[in-house]
């Protein structure tokens, strides 16, 4: 049996739900609002950095959103995510090394900060009257 505890906006969780529509593994879904209840000993017990994603998997804890993807690619081969030369693979991995070493840590003092925070979700304007970031960025500079 698989069990997900993921959050709506993250991205590390977004990419584990796509793995898991892609692969059409039926999972249970626990739903966190990071507000607090990733600091709950119980679920910091299944990931000590209480942060989401987190897969069970037959009553094991697996974390790290790309970990959880490589494991999901092995433990359940059909509809293979990884492309199969070792070539491809080899890019795929640097990919996702990318994403786990620049870009999610380049995000994650602004959304730990602003996006996950209640006082901020309170706050936050629709879409549609934020600025883009770059006239942001020139309106702040004038
Ligand atoms: N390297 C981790 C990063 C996980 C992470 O930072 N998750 C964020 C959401 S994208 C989180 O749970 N934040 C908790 C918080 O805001 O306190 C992974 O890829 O799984």
């Amino acid at each position: 049996m698989l069990e997900l505890y993921h959050s709506i906006n993250s991205v590390c969780a977004q990419k584990v739900r796509i793995a898991l529509a892609e692969k059409e593994l039926p999972h249970k879904e626990h739903l966190m609002t990071l507000g607090g209840d990733q600091f709950d000993p119980a679920y910091m017990k299944l990931n000590p950095n209480a942060v989401v994603p987190t897969l069970i998997h037959d009553g094991q804890p697996i974390i790290e959103s790309s970990v959880i993807l490589y494991y999901l690619d092995e433990a359940f081969p059909e509809r293979p995510l990884m492309p199969v030369g070792p070539f491809a693979r080899a890019k795929t991995r640097l990919f996702n090394k990318l994403i786990d070493e620049y870009v999610h840590n380049s995000c994650t003092v602004l959304t730990f900060a602003t996006a996950f925070r209640p006082g901020h979700q309170k706050n936050a304007k629709p879409a549609s009257l934020r600025l883009p970031v770059s006239s942001a960025l020139h309106k702040s500079a004038t």
